[in-house]
């Protein structure tokens, strides 16, 4: 008899969602950075354990919309949170409770969703007290079906969660194949990777203002018989000094962006992979909807 869950994990921005999905799916689906505001659609991550699918959605960290790409990423966690079984809720491991954290307490709880609680990130905590600080702020706040220190950077507690969610799973049939990890098409995934690049390696306001749109993958077979994929990706920015620095001098700069998202490729798709980089001004597209909806940011 075959079980499924839907599970939205929320939060505030950084604190670790797209790092949790990625290691409870084993494989990079969401893309992770220190910056915040990473995610900015909603992503469905697969874990088939025998009989028991669990689809989890990823979600853009909350936030207060300055752009038509900020109403779409409200939308999204809005969108997520409605037609789940359970929420997830990620917390960075203080004992101090955010505003935006009080107003999803207040979504979860107007939306009747059973929620658990997962303070991460307690690798980097150093002091015990702290942590049990944490949990005792936490504790008596909505009343959560459970609480669950965790890292998604050594695995501590996952198994345990993992279990916990399980056990939202009702008898259904299963939503995707047993071996799929995402909903997100290659396109998506290698485009996502080269936005992953731009966040790592350039400044805060660069990264922010870009957005990147792939072709439909070709595959093919080289001389030595091995598997190619082609991935021509366009780099969208919003100003032309923008654009000089995501190509850097001598093109250096995007010659180091396409590597290491080339390299993440061919890892994530178990293939080779050709990758050429295009830059694009294209001003406002943040507000422009006809391209927002060009690049899958629309419900
Ligand atoms: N020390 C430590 N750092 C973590 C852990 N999980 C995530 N991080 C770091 O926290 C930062 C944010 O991680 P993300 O997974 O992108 O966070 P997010 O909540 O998805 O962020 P948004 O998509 O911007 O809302 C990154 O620098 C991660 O490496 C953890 O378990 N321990
Ligand atoms: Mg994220």
């Amino acid at each position: 008899m075959t079980k499924s869950a839907f599970i939205a994990i929320v939060g505030c921005p950084n604190v670790g969602k797209s790092s949790l999905l990625n290691a409870f799916v084993g494989k990079k689906v969401a893309i992770v950075s220190d910056k915040p505001h990473t995610t900015r659609t909603r992503i469905m991550g697969v874990v088939t354990r025998g009989e028991t699918q669990l689809v989890f959605l990823d979600t853009p960290g909350v936030l207060k919309p300055h752009s038509r790409l900020g109403d779409f990423m409200a939308k999204s966690i809005e969108e997520a949170m409605s037609g789940v079984d359970a929420a997830l809720l990620v917390v960075e491991p203080t004992p101090k409770i955010r505003v935006p954290e009080e107003d999803l307490l207040g979504k979860l709880k107007a939306a009747d969703l059973p929620t658990v609680l997962a303070i991460n990130k307690i690798d980097a905590v150093e002091e015990k007290t702290d942590l049990l600080a944490c949990l005792a702020a936490w504790k008596d706040r909505h009343g959560f079906d459970d609480l669950y220190p965790v890292s998604a950077h050594t695995g501590d507690g996952l198994d345990g969660l993992l279990d916990k969610l399980a056990a939202y799973a009702f008898e259904s049939p299963h939503f995707f194949p047993s071996d799929a990890t995402s909903d997100q098409p290659e396109s998506v995934l290698a485009g996502e990777l080269v936005r992953e690049q731009m966040l790592r390696l350039l400044r805060q306001e660069v990264p922010h203002g870009v957005a990147v749109m792939v072709e439909p993958i070709n595959e093919r077979e080289n001389q030595n018989g091995q598997t190619v994929l082609d991935v021509e990706a366009t780099i969208l920015c919003e100003r032309e000094n923008h654009k000089g620095i995501i190509i850097g001098k001598k093109g250096a700069m995007l010659k180091q962006i396409s590597t290491n998202a080339r390299l993440q490729m061919e890892s994530l798709f178990g293939a080779k992979v050709n990758l050429k980089c295009w830059v694009k001004v294209k001003e406002d597209w943040r507000d422009r909807q006809s391209i927002l909806n060009q690049l899958g940011y629309r419900i």
